[in-house]
């Protein structure tokens, strides 16, 4: 008798493959799904949380122009946000949840906004250095396995790449113009060059979720790769402004084809991600404080949806 049961595993395993995408009402692995609430999540997170550092300084940036500039660029992180918690919603958790996870600790977001904007300048690094790091991650995540999250990446990166140059454009103003400008771009490299390092995460031999991930195509290069891939094509962008990158190890090696680098302080990065950084609390605390002044906006949209619906069942019964 011929046997007519569909092995899921199997199907699923083809379509990884055959880099097919995996759909939100395909059968996936139980693991998979769950990397993806947990990578998707931590993302959005990154995106909102994200708004602070910069949220900081936008009344005090030093011109319209920029002014005009900051505020949208601030505006398409909560944009990401928002693609990224529907992507994750996708697999069958509520916003609710994701957001209670990031407001009890369930859930991380990225290290590198546990650090404070202290000056101008920072606006500049935070633009040039810790989206140009976001950019070399995200692009490689246009190719993941799951469609909802991959397409969600295909417009965060067009926008990004706006949040870079504009980064970059304000340092190169800085660099070219007086010598205390010059030095505040200095000083904000200094301290946004090895934190941005860390966002692409644990060395290879230290990432708890690569190997899964990397199987089932969620992340398409690991860690040490998309980290070498930023070093390498940050180090001439520093090199044009005139700014010294604060590694005394950092060369070119020839053999390699890639810059050799210096030792990442793994302590401190731990330091973070367990909730002692710098700006841990007061990141997460402004969350929870906004997020609970403004219910009244999501019981308001809730309850002009439900009488909407309402109108909508009465007309089809008139
Ligand atoms: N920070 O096994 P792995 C942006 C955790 S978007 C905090 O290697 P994985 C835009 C990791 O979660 C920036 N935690 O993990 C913007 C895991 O802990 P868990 C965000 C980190 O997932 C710009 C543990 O360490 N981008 O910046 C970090 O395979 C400007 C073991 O690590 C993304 O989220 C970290 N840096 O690889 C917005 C990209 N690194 O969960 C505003 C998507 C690792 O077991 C202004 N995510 N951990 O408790 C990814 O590509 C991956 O999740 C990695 C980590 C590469 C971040």
């Amino acid at each position: 008798m011929e046997n007519n049961t569909v092995n899921f595993e199997n199907v699923f395993n083809d379509k990884i493959g055959k880099n097919e995408y995996i759909e939100p009402k395909d059968w996936m692995p139980e693991k998979y799904r769950k990397t993806l609430i947990r990578q998707i999540s931590q993302h959005a997170h990154s995106e909102v949380i994200g708004m602070q550092p910069e949220g900081n300084w936008i009344t005090r940036a030093p011109s319209l122009r920029r002014k005009a500039i900051l505020l949208a660029k601030i505006q398409d992180e909560g944009g990401h946000g928002l693609y990224l918690y529907s992507a994750c919603e996708t697999l069958g958790i509520s916003r609710e949840e994701l957001i209670r996870q990031l407001h009890t600790g369930a859930a991380k977001y990225s290290s590198i906004f546990n650090y404070p904007a202290l000056n101008w300048a920072d606006i500049g690094a935070i633009g040039w250095l810790v989206d140009g790091a976001a950019i070399v991650n995200q692009v490689s995540l246009q190719r993941t396995s799951y469609g909802p999250y991959s397409r969600a990446m295909v417009r965060i990166c067009k926008e990004e790449s706006f949040h870079q140059r504009q980064g970059y454009e304000l340092l190169l103003e800085l660099c070219r113009g007086s010598k205390e400008q010059k030095a505040m771009a200095q000083d904000a490299m200094n301290r946004w060059w090895w934190p941005s390092l860390m966002m692409f995460g644990p060395h290879d031999a230290d990432s708890a979720h690569s190997a899964d991930s990397i199987k089932w195509k969620i992340k398409r290069e690991t860690n040490d790769e998309l980290r070498q891939k930023f070093i390498d094509k940050t180090v001439a962008q520093a090199e044009f402004l005139g700014l010294t990158i604060p590694d005394p190890d950092l060369k070119w090696n020839e053999a390699r084809g890639h810059y050799d680098f210096g030792k990442i302080d793994w302590e401190e990065f731990n330091n973070v991600i367990k909730g002692n950084g710098p700006c841990n609390k007061q990141r997460l605390e402004h969350h929870v404080k906004v997020h609970n002044e403004n219910a009244w906006v999501r019981e308001a949209a809730n309850a002009y949806a439900a009488k909407k619906a309402k109108a909508a069942k009465g007309a089809l019964v008139a």
